[in-house]
């Protein structure tokens, strides 16, 4: 029987970046899901007799939380749920699973790289029927329509077992329990050369993949272990974990510190590779070098041809705004146009769906193409290993050779991290007022040539989004970005973002954190972090 049931608005219910973010014991609340779930519902338009896909990263409540998803679907009509078995899907497999099946769109449980458990985070995100996150337009729909809910509707079926595929119904709709793996395995099968990453494998490469108890678990050990031939125990914490072991899935230098470590090591395999809570972020290390996310954009973007998805060339690049500007030099040489966007996967839906890029890459530890709408983690990594099969070089030979033919973009993102919000308010919004009078003014030793706040015309839809970020850049081609972040469920995390090109093939062995310095101590005394906020160091470095 589907009951109505009344109830009043929560504060806050405003997607981010990414979805809807919080602690675990928000979502918990009486009503919490439900209002969020209808407020998503209400926004959407057409569905009735549809499919709708849900899964999740396998975090604490994503069992509790699918089971109200699915009776919430067929209490307001559509005709189908896919879900993944146990309640997982990754991220960028749900995009794929939307997209395959043509589904009307996708609801996704997660809180990507934060930390999970009955103290961690939660999350819940809306994907469209092209298979990417909901656009600004319906997330704004979703949050007005938080704010004056007054009912919503849900079946009170009993639960359905998630872990028998197979077809089951609740109330007039047919609930679909799917292998999360096999539409996803099979597209990546599509894309790259897997007799050529056999070949790799069988000839003694190694590798390790560390899916952090996250996610990607099961699907780096079907492709990678089963049908690529790595040897096994080349994924490491591969069972996706409530609360992901205790860690953050985050697959940075500080989070994934044991990889790196190894690879750093005179135990280091040829490749290390990890992913996140949800399996769209990624992380590259050869033996011995660590490949910046912006680096390996613009490596993915110069060698794409060598995979036979791509082998046609790629049609455009985009970069989120902060990303360093690696991939446009490769854009330039490639005789294609490169794209700066906002930070949000979400703005280079338009870019793809319109054919104008092919593939996109966000400093963030996010890459991806048009074979999805989401960035993908496990797409990067097998990437990665097309390029090094065909290539029959090491990471750091073809790093070395991608900075001598292009020249090196050096980088660094400092986070701090749990700022109190009113004082990290107080700072963007006191550069912000300073930005006219910036440019040649000398600081630190370097021309200011520019400064402003970052705005992005869409050139799809010819919507513009304001306030993305203050950049200053100086005379010598640096630049400084300083944003907040829209992922944080406490206080504010400060982003800022520290890049100088360097064309000098002899100048580009140096350590990153010293090639930056004289810039990182800019970055630090223009907004006087230490003093609006106390800190007198970022809490995490990349
Ligand atoms: C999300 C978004 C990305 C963004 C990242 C960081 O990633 O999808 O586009 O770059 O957050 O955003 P912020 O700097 O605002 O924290 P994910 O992996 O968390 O879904």
């Amino acid at each position: 029987m589907i009951r109505t049931v009344a109830t009043t608005p929560f504060d806050g219910q405003k997607p981010g970046t990414s979805g809807l973010r919080k602690k675990v014991p928000v979502f918990q609340q009486p009503h919490y899901v439900e209002n969020f779930v209808q407020s998503v519902f209400d926004s959407l338009e057409g569905f009735e007799g549809e499919t709708l896909v849900v899964g999740g990263d396998g975090r604490y409540f994503n069992r509790e939380t699918i089971q109200k998803v699915i009776k919430m679907a067929a209490a307001a009509g559509f005709g189908r749920v896919m879900v993944g078995r146990g309640g997982i899907l990754s991220t960028p497999a749900t995009s794929c699973v939307i997209r395959k099946h043509e589904a009307f769109g996708g609801i996704i449980l997660s809180a990507s790289h934060n930390p999970g458990g009955p103290d961690g985070d939660f999350g819940i995100k809306y994907n469209v029927g092209n298979g990417g996150p909901a656009p600004e337009h319906v997330t704004d729909a979703i949050f007005a329509r938080s704010k004056t809910i007054g009912e919503y509707r849900i079946s009170d079926a009993e639960d359905v077992d998630l872990d028998t595929p197979g077809i089951t119904r609740v109330e007039d709709m047919v609930v679909d329990v799917i292998d999360p793996v096999e539409d996803y395995a099979e597209l990546m099968g599509s894309l790259f050369d897997f007799g050529a990453i056999r070949d790799l494998f069988a000839g003694g490469f190694t590798m390790r993949f560390d899916a952090m108890s996250a996610v990607t678990g099961p699907y780096a050990k079907a492709i990678l272990e089963g049908e690529l031939g790595a040897a096994a125990g080349t994924v490491v914490h591969g069972e996706p974990l409530p609360d992901f072991g205790g860690h953050h899935p985050d697959p940075n230098l500080v989070h994934a510190k044991e990889l790196y470590d190894l690879l750093m090591s005179d135990k280091a395999p040829d490749l290390g590779a990890a992913s996140d809570g949800d399996g769209d972020r990624n992380l590259i290390i050869g033996r011995g070098l660590f490949v910046t996310p912006s680096d390996s954009l613009a490596l993915i973007a110069a060698n794409a041809h060598l995979a036979p998805g791509y082998k046609a060339g790629i049609a455009g690049i985009a970069r989120s705004m902060p990303t360093s500007g690696a991939a446009d030099r490769v854009a330039e040489k490639l005789g294609i146009k490169s794209y700066e966007t906002p930070t949000g996967w979400k703005f280079f839906g338009n870019l793809l769906d319109a054919g104008l890029a092919t593939v996109c890459g966000e400093e963030s530890a996010g890459t991806g193409s048009n074979h999805v709408r989401e960035k993908d983690g496990l797409w990067a990594v097998l990437m990665w290993l097309n390029i090094l099969a065909v290539r029959k070089q090491s990471v750091a030979q073809i790093v070395g050779e991608h900075w001598a033919t292009y020249g090196r973009n050096y980088y660094t993102r400092h986070d701090y991290e749990e700022v109190d919000s009113a004082a990290a308010d107080a700072l963007m919004a006191d550069l912000r007022g300073r930005l006219d009078g910036l440019a040649g003014q000398m600081i630190g030793g370097l021309t200011v040539e520019k400064a402003d706040d970052f705005a992005y015309h869409d050139p799809v839809d010819g919507s513009v989004t304001t306030k993305q970020g203050v950049r200053v850049f100086f005379t010598d081609g640096s630049r400084i970005v300083y944003r907040l972040s829209g992922t944080g469920t406490a206080g504010a995390t400060l982003r800022v973002y520290i890049e100088r090109f360097e064309p000098d093939a002899s100048r580009h062995a140096l350590e990153t954190q010293g090639a930056l310095a004289d810039l990182i101590a800019i970055s630090r005394s223009l907004p006087d972090i230490e003093g609006r906020t106390g800190r007198k160091a970022p809490d995490v470095i990349t």
